[in-house]
């Protein structure tokens, strides 16, 4: 199979196999993604990932399907004639400025929550779509990033449920659109294209696709196309296990799979979102900003002609004072691209904290505030829905970052599953094998194959004073 795995800093196509006691995975193709500003506006350059992704599927070799996840929420629109109008928008694009608020006014906080399960960001699909209401008229159809570049694929139109989830327009307890609440805040419930399964199948390729690329007609199956729905397929839970899990890339998502959505006060009031994901599974999380304020801090400092490698700043990050400095990760001030070493200082004095005074201390001020940020939300979500954690698995590129790795333990205090890396794509995969005739039943089987196969590594907790760390950060003296 092919893999189609688009994350917001990189691409990439992976050629993967399925097998009784055989999961194996190769990248074939990896591009840089990211923003394109032009003008006022931060875009995707999505033609150009197309254009990559189909590079990418040549080069996989004979396979017998192609499936395709990545970030979510942001989209084309198409008119009625299936041309794509205007370039999609990057989420981090300045538009939605304000949007929230407005909508606030129409459907309270408490009612949005009721209807869509979800957590509140500047940019979900709802906020995007409003922010150009305008433009609306001249569409027909609003197709999510994955469900675009299928559509070009094979002439189908559809929207995938995981990825459809994190709209904001979408009944997270009857699993369909939440038409009444498009059609209150002023979005044309027509947008809103038929809802898929993960697992069916979307269409084979197109005859003049196929034919540019040398290929079969090959069936274009829906995975997880949330690239987070597919990875927490991949986290190689044990039966029974309590876990939480860590999908560590540009965003951290962090929390629990649940059987049914968790709509409480509590859940509102901490902005938890209920996602769907595969097999009717609830990923119930928050989004932690993620590893994007090490990569835009190395963005920084390179643009400046201080070209910085990582893995010599991790090593001396490691022997830096330990939560010498940490700051809020979350804080909407990193949201945005731009000069975080800057913002991080800022953010240390507002607190009364001596901000990094070295490289190597800004990225262990970085880490640090990863893990404390991990641990409050492990913490959180585990209360919020009556669960106990006894471990955490940790996917995604973060499991390759050490320091990451061990602080997370420390700063949770229960050991940390890191691995696989790869986690998306490898969902991605199993999630089509299963489609295309592997016996992989359920999850269970699924996380079993990846728990035999993929190399793993274990971190245990060691302390760490990370409630203390906490207090200073909040200010209150206390971090219980
Ligand atoms: C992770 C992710 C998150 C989503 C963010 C923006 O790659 O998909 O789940 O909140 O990107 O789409």
């Amino acid at each position: 199979m092919a893999a189609v795995d688009l994350g917001a800093s990189s691409g990439r196509v992976m050629a993967g196999t399925v097998g009784p006691d055989r999961l194996t995975i190769e990248e074939v193709r990896r591009f840089p993604n990211g923003g394109v500003r032009a003008g006022s506006t931060l875009y995707w350059d999505v033609l150009g990932i197309y254009r990559e992704m189909l590079a990418g599927i040549q080069a996989a070799g004979p396979v017998e399907g192609i499936g395709i996840d990545s970030w979510a929420v942001d989209y084309g629109l198409l008119d009625s004639s299936g041309a794509l109008l205007g370039n999609p928008v990057h989420y981090r694009d300045a538009r939605t400025a304000g949007v929230l608020d407005q909508v606030l006014k129409v459907v309270p906080a408490r009612e949005l929550y009721d209807i869509t399960g979800l957590q509140q960001l500047p940019f979900n699909t709802l906020y995007q779509l409003l922010s150009e209401v305008d433009r609306l008229g001249a569409a027909e159809t609003m197709l999510l990033i994955p469900d675009l570049l299928a559509y070009w694929l094979t002439g189908q139109a559809g929207a995938e449920r995981t990825n459809a989830s994190t709209t904001q327009l979408y009944d997270a307890r009857a699993g369909t659109w939440a038409t009444g609440l498009a059609e209150r805040v002023g979005i044309p419930p027509r947008l809103l294209p038929p809802l898929r399964d993960p697992g069916e199948r979307i269409g084979t390729l197109l005859p003049e696709q196929a034919e540019d690329l040398a290929l079969p007609r090959l069936p274009v199956v829906a995975v997880g196309s949330h690239d987070t729905a597919s990875a927490v397929v991949a986290v190689p839970a044990g039966p029974g296990s309590n876990f939480a899990y860590i999908s560590s890339g540009t965003w951290s998502l962090v929390g629990l799979e649940l059987g049914a959505p968790e709509l409480g006060d509590a859940a509102l009031a901490a902005n938890f979102t209920n996602e769907g994901g595969v097999d009717g599974t609830i990923r119930f999380l928050r989004n932690v900003m993620g590893l994007w304020v090490l990569t835009e801090t190395l963005r920084t400092w390179t643009a400046r002609g201080e070209p910085a490698d990582l893995p010599a700043l991790l090593a001396e990050a490691a022997e830096a004072p330990p939560l010498a400095a940490v700051v809020d990760i979350d804080a909407h001030a990193f949201l945005p691209p731009g000069d975080m070493p800057a913002r991080i200082a800022r953010a240390c004095r507002d607190t009364g904290q001596r901000p990094p005074g070295s490289r190597a201390e800004t990225v262990r001020c970085i880490v640090d505030s990863l893990a404390l940020a991990y641990r409050r939300t492990v913490r959180q979500a585990a209360e919020l829905a009556g669960r106990t954690v006894d471990v955490v698995h940790l996917v995604g590129g973060g499991a390759r970052n050490e320091l990451l790795c061990r602080l997370t333990a420390d700063a949770c205090g229960v050991p940390v599953l890191a691995g696989p890396v790869e986690a998306a794509a490898l969902g991605n995969v199993l999630v089509q094998a299963r489609t295309l005739g592997a016996d992989l039943p359920d999850l269970a089987a699924m996380r079993a194959l990846v728990r035999r196969t993929q190399p793993l590594r274990e971190y245990l907790p060691s302390g760490g004073d990370w409630a203390g760390a906490e207090a200073r950060l909040r200010g209150t003296g206390s971090g219980a």
